[in-house]
């Protein structure tokens, strides 16, 4: 899944994609690197970010949505208009980073659609998220968290094979408790549906790597926690750099599966 943000403010690509001619091509030039969907997203959840008003995550997106259609195109956004408006367009999943929390029409909005969806763990919201996430055992409490969240959707009406999870890594999450949830991703892959996982860039990276204060990670630091997440168990990785991710990530599964060469 390539990152496309069609924000001024997010954290690695804010401002890039802001004209839709430029979102356009960055998708064409993601799915032109082996990208299987592209996740266009018009709201930043970076820590600290604000939350963007319907009419203004519209204007961002809708257009880009338009200039892409038959492409496989996932929508990051915790809004019903929005999703519902792009599963209009053929939009096939939508990546609520609320899990169906924010907005109580997203459920019944995916599931008249028969569109794909991810549910994603965030303790608390972008706003305050990283101002001291507590657990008691984070690996047990976000796999509580995702098993609830999966019963919701399938009561809700969304068939079960149309879900996948995220335990949503610096969602509200500390350096040591994200390189938990990497460790501990067989217990989310153990809940069935198939395990996305979001590190690519992360602020987390570049602390493990010596940064107190570091905000963007790297792209040889994102390849590193991807391929730890396949061996683990991910099968849905969320990258920016998608060309390096693909040849990695085939690498570490010739290794896994064997290779007709
Ligand atoms: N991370 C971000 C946004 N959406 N969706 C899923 N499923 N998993 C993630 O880990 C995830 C996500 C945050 O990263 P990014 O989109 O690059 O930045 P921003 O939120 O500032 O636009």
């Amino acid at each position: 899944m390539g990152v496309l943000n069609v924000t001024p403010d997010s954290f690695t690509d804010g401002g890039n994609n802001h004209d839709p001619r430029d979102a356009v091509e960055t998708a064409l030039r993601l799915f032109a690197e082996g990208a299987a969907l592209v996740d266009i997203g018009g709201e930043s959840t970076r820590p600290g970010a604000r939350p963007v008003s319907l009419d203004e995550e519209l204007r961002r997106v809708m257009p880009v949505l338009e200039e892409l259609p038959g492409m496989a195109l996932s929508v990051d956004t915790s809004k019903a208009e929005v999703a519902r408006r792009a599963l209009e367009l053929g939009v096939a999943l939508v990546n609520d980073v609320s899990a169906l929390r924010l907005d109580p029409d997203m459920a019944g909005v995916i599931a008249d659609s028969g569109a794909y969806v991810c549910l994603l763990h965030m303790q608390g919201d972008p706003r305050t998220m990283q101002l001291e996430p507590r657990y008691g055992d984070v690996v047990a409490d976000v796999a509580a968290f995702l098993e609830e969240r999966l019963a919701a959707a399938v009561a809700a009406g969304i068939s079960e094979d149309r879900v996948c999870i995220d335990p949503g890594i610096g969602f509200g999450k500390t350096v040591p408790q994200n390189l938990a949830l990497l460790n501990g991703l067989d217990r989310f892959c153990a809940i069935g549906p198939p395990v996305l996982v979001g590190v690519s860039r992360k602020s987390t990276l570049a602390r493990v790597l010596g940064d107190p204060g570091g905000r963007v990670g790297s792209d040889a630091a994102s390849i590193g926690a991807a391929v730890a997440a396949f061996d683990r168990g991910a099968t849905l990785f969320r990258v920016h750099d998608v060309a390096a991710h693909v040849e990695a990530l085939a690498i570490a599964a010739a290794v896994e599966h064997g290779a007709e060469c």
